[in-house]
C-alpha cells in the first residue's frame, strides 16, 4: 500500500483506544478534555506495538512474539529485524543507502523495562544492528560500541559479515554522485528509520530504533537513532518515545527523553509529541520547512500519539487484532 493512503488521523488514536468510535462524534470544543478524562479510566488492551512509518510486517512479527507470551524487548528486536533484512527498504539494514563514499553504516539502539540499554554506531557489514545493540546491552559493561569495535564484537558473537550495499542502492548512489548534492529531503525513502515501542502482556515497555541514517551523509556521521534519549527513550513507569527524520534536530532537543519527561508531567503521548516538535519549529531562525522530524509515543496506560513537522508521516499500530497505518497529525499546515 502506498504510504499516502492512510487509514485515519493519529489525533484520534487515544480516543479510539479508550472508547472506540463514540468519541468521533464529540463536538470540537470539548473533545480533548473528554478524551483525557475517558482515557484515564480505561485500561488499554495489551499487548500493543507501535512503529514509525508503514511497517506492518515488522509490527506483525513483534505482535507474534507478544501473543506467544514473549517480552516487549524480544518483540521490538524481532520486529525491527524484519525491516533490517528487507532489502527494499533503503534506509535500514541491508540495502540501506550508503554515505557519500559508498559505505553503508548502521546506527541502532535498544532499551528495556529496567532502563538498560545498548547501542551501536557506524556499524558496517552486519545486517542486524539492533541485535548487536541488544548484545552490547546484555553481554558487555558498556552502552555503546562504534565502528570497527562494534563490528569485531558482532563477529565475536557469531554475526556473519556481509556486503550491505545492494545493486539498487549502489545504483542510487552512483546517480547521486553525478550532482553530489546533499539536502535532507522531506519524507522520501531516505526517511524510513524504524523505531518501535511495545507493551507486553505484563504491561512492561521496551523500545528499539535502527537505521542506515541519512542517505549520502558525510563519512563518520552518526544521527539520533542510536543515541539514548534522542532517537529512543523508555521509562517503564511512564512510557516510551522514538524519533525519525533529521537526526541532528532530534539530538539538539534530546527529543525522545523530552517526550517521556513531558508525559511524566501529565501530558498525553499526543500532547507530548506535539510539544517536542514545537521545541524544534519554534527555535529562532528554525528552517523547519526544509526537513522532517516525527515522533511516536506510548504511555503506561497504552495511549499512543504521533506528530511530525510535515504531512505524510505515519505510525503503524498493532493492537487488539488490528494492524494499521495511522496518519500523523502535523505542524506545518501552511
Ligand atoms: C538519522 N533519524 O540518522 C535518522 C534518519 C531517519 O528515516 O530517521 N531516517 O538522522
Amino acid at each position: 500500500m502506498n504510504r499516502r493512503k492512510f487509514i485515519k488521523n493519529a489525533s484520534l488514536t487515544g480516543a479510539g483506544l479508550a472508547v472506540g468510535s463514540t468519541l468521533i462524534n464529540c463536538s470540537e470544543d470539548n473533545t480533548k478534555d473528554k478524551q483525557t478524562a475517558l482515557n484515564t479510566n480505561v485500561k488499554a488492551k495489551l499487548p500493543l506495538v507501535i512503529a514509525t512509518w508503514h511497517v506492518e510486517n515488522a509490527t506483525a512479527k513483534a505482535m507474534e512474539v507478544l501473543e506467544a507470551g514473549g517480552n516487549a524487548l524480544d518483540a521490538v528486536e524481532q520486529g525491527c529485524m524484519i525491516e533490517e533484512a528487507n532489502e527494499k527498504g533503503q534506509s535500514v539494514g541491508k540495502g540501506g543507502l550508503p554515505d557519500r563514499d559508498g559505505h553503508v553504516t548502521l546506527d541502532a539502539c535498544i532499551m528495556d523495562k529496567n532502563g538498560n540499554c545498548g547501542a551501536v554506531v557506524y556499524l558496517k557489514d552486519i545486517t542486524h544492528a539492533v541485535s548487536v545493540a541488544k548484545k552490547v546491552m546484555e553481554e558487555t559493561p558498556h552502552v555503546m560500541l562504534a565502528g570497527s569495535g562494534a563490528k569485531e564484537f558482532a563477529i565475536s558473537k557469531g554475526f556473519e559479515p556481509e556486503d550491505l550495499l545492494t545493486e539498487a542502492s549502489k545504483k542510487a548512489w552512483e546517480e547521486w554522485k553525478i550532482k553530489s548534492e546533499y539536502k535532507p529531503i522531506i519524507n522520501i525513502e531516505n526517511h524510513d528509520t524504524i523505531g518501535m515501542l511495545a507493551i507486553d502482556k505484563n504491561g512492561d515497555i521496551s523500545g528499539a530504533c535502527t537505521t542506515s541514517g541519512l542517505a549520502y551523509k558525510m563519512a563518520g556521521r552518526v544521527g539520533d537513532s542510536p543515541i539514548i534519549g534522542s532517537g529512543l527513550f523508555v521509562d517503564n513507569e511512564i512510557g516510551g518515545c522514538v524519533a525519525t527524520g533529521l537526526g541532528e534536530e532530534v539530538v539538539k532537543t534530546v527529543g525522545s527523553f523530552l517526550v517521556v519527561e513531558l508525559m511524566r508531567q501529565g501530558k498525553s503521548p499526543q500532547e507530548a509529541c506535539e510539544e517536542a516538535i514545537g521545541r524544534i519549529v519554534n527555535k529562532p531562525n528554525s528552517n523547519y520547512k526544509d526537513f522532517q522530524v516525527g515522533y511516536i509515543a506510548v504511555n503506561k496506560k497504552g495511549e499512543t500519539g504521533s506528530y511530525s513537522i510535515h504531512q505524510w508521516f505515519s505510525m503503524t499500530k498493532f493492537q487488539d487484532g488490528i494492524n494499521e497505518q495511522i496518519q500523523s497529525d502535523y505542524y506545518n499546515k501552511s
